[in-house]
This record gives structure tokens, sequence and C-alpha cells, in this order.
């Protein structure tokens, strides 16, 4: 429910935000410039999903003076400068990570993003595999069955069938949930076939490229009809990754859950590299954390660090 005074944010352009007024009526709102010149430095003004306190004109034009504290949030992919506008999604509940069998397969790299993200952003993934017609390669079956070894929530679908639908509309009932994951997955189509009404746009793959088009272009927030309990979806356009700049390279290793980590290793500042006494290499080594979670780690801990060292 909407306060009055406040309103919901459902899509953001540069200048201009499109928000939900406590009376349900869509407007087009725009940023009071000292909030956007004073606090637009330090975090994003707006983001998708945000509660923004809005003032009206006499002419009736809607304003926003301020936004309300997050729950979570969800970074941009890249960061351009210190302080770009950082968050891409506000107070999800919720984060659907959507891949797919085939056409794109998946890469574990990807996932593995996309999940610490979500970890550090505190929302909740739940991993959907989508395009169940498809026949998934071998290196596909094993990305699956790792994940599910892992204890994430799986759910597997095909929007066309409607193969897993009915579980996927459970899920999202009653919450606010973010899809992402690489375009062409597949988001857009659940979305569409588990909301009756919504019409996001979708595309079809590329022939030449084998790549998706871009379609959805902009993060876009939509309700979910006839939810009692006020559920929406958050579509968001084929961003590979969303950033993890908010992450102190020293605490990566918290959002890897099956790491034997803090303190089973040697050192209390253990990078887990070229140590000796390492439990990670360890587990590494005997097959207990798999060689692509701990490649994305490293992966991931010397980006962190770069960025860090830049700033
Ligand atoms: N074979 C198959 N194709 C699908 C399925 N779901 C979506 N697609 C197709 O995949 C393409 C990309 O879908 P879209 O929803 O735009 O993906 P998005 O970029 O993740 O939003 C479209 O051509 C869809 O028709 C599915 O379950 N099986
Ligand atoms: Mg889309
Ligand atoms: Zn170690």
């Amino acid at each position: 429910m909407i306060e009055e005074g406040t309103a919901l944010a459902l899509r953001v352009d540069r200048k201009r935000v499109v928000v939900e007024m406590h009376d349900g009526r869509i407007a087009d709102a725009t940023l009071r410039g000292t909030f956007h010149r004073g606090r637009g430095r330090q975090k994003s003004p707006v983001a998708v999903g945000d509660i923004v306190r809005v003032d009206q004109t006499d002419q009736g034009d809607v304003v926003i003076a301020g936004v309300e504290d997050r729950r979570s949030s969800l970074l941009r992919p890249e960061i351009v400068g210190r302080w770009r506008n950082q968050v891409l999604v506000a107070n999800a509940d919720r984060a659907v990570l959507v891949f797919a069998h085939a056409d794109p397969a998946p890469h574990s790299g990807l996932v593995d993003r996309l999940l610490v993200a979500c970890h550090a952003g505190h929302v909740p993934p739940i991993l959907v595999f989508n395009k169940v017609d498809l026949e998934p390669d071998e290196n596909t079956q094993s990305i699956i069955a790792l994940y599910e070894r892992l204890g994430y929530e799986l759910l597997k679908t095909c929007a066309q069938s409607g193969t897993g639908i009915e579980r996927l509309r459970e899920l999202l009932a009653g919450r606010c949930s973010v899809f992402a994951g690489p375009s062409g997955t597949g988001k857009s189509s659940l979305i569409n076939r588990v909301l009756p009404g919504v019409e996001l746009k979708t595309g079809e793959i590329s022939r030449h490229s084998g790549k998706g088009k871009h379609t959805t272009t902009a993060a876009e927030l939509v309700r979910i009809p006839d939810d009692a309990d006020d559920g929406h979806v958050i579509d968001t356009p084929g961003i590979k990754e969303f950033g993890l700049v908010a992450i102190e390279p020293r605490d990566l290793e918290l959002n890897f859950p099956e790491f034997p980590v803090p303190a089973k290793c040697r050192f209390l500042d253990c990078r887990h590299e070229k140590e000796p006494g390492c439990a990670v290499v360890a587990a590494v080594a005997s097959g207990d954390v798999a060689r692509t979670r701990y490649g994305s780690y490293l992966t991931f801990r010397g980006e962190l660090e770069a960025a860090s060292n830049r700033y």
C-alpha cells in the first residue's frame, strides 16, 4: 500500500520518473532540483521500486522531493565514476534469475555474479531454467546440477507450454520480485505468461548472432493483477549482471555459502590463493567446492580489488 504523500517508482528515465500515486493514479514525476543536485552525488536519486516522497504543484505536476530508506538494493552493472546512479532496483524481496537450457546456454560465471549481487544486496535469489523444451548440453546439465547441490531453489520452466508456471506464480504472490538474467532467456515471456493481461515486449533471438535482442530497454515495475497482497514484478532489460561494487574485497568469501569460511584457514586474512593451510584451496582439491565457483571467487575478488584501488 502506498501512503499519502508518497508514490511508487515504476520506471526511471534520466530526468523523469513514472510513479504510481497513493490513489492509484499513474503520473510523470520530475526530480526537485535540490534533491537531484544535493543528494544525487552520493547515490542514485531514484531507482525502480523506490518509495518516493512527492509534492504536487498547483498545476498538478508531481515533484519528487526524496526517497524513503531501502530494504534492499541491486546495483547497476557498470559504474562510470564513483557516484553515478548506482541502484538499479530497490526494495525487491526476491530475485528471479532466469537462465535457459539453451539459446542462450548459461555461463556459470554469470550465474555466480548474479547470485553474489543478490546475497550482497539482501535479495534472496531463486534460479529459473527456462526453455526446458530445448535440450541442454552437457555443460548446462552440470551447471544445473551444481546449483541444485548447493541448495538454491531452482525451477524449470517453459514459457510456451506452461511447464513450471503455476509454481512460479505461487512464488511471486504477495512480494516484489525482480527478474534478471541474460538477454533472450525468456524473462519477459515468463512474466507475460504468469501475469495475465500484462504484455511486456519480447524479442526473437537474432539468427545471425545467436544473441537476444535488447527488447526490454529499462527496468519496469508491473503489478500482479488481482493480487490482494500487493505483489509486483520488476522486469529488467537483458542486463548481464548486477554490479558487485558495494562488497569489500575481504567480505566476498561470505557470499559463497559453501566455502569453509570464515576462519577455517591457517591465516585469518587468507585470500585463498597461494597461502599455506588454506581451507578453501583444500576444499577445491577434494571436490567439496566446485572449480567454477572458486574461479568466480578469484575473478570477482580481482575486480573488487581493482575497483577499490581506483577510488
Ligand atoms: N523454445 C523456447 N523459447 C522461448 C521460451 N521462452 C521464451 N522463448 C523465446 O525466447 C526469446 C526471448 O524471449 P524474451 O522473453 O524476450 O527474453 P528476455 O530478453 O529474457 O526478456 C523469444 O523469442 C521467446 O519467444 C521457452 O520456454 N522455450
Ligand atoms: Mg525482456
Ligand atoms: Zn584460505
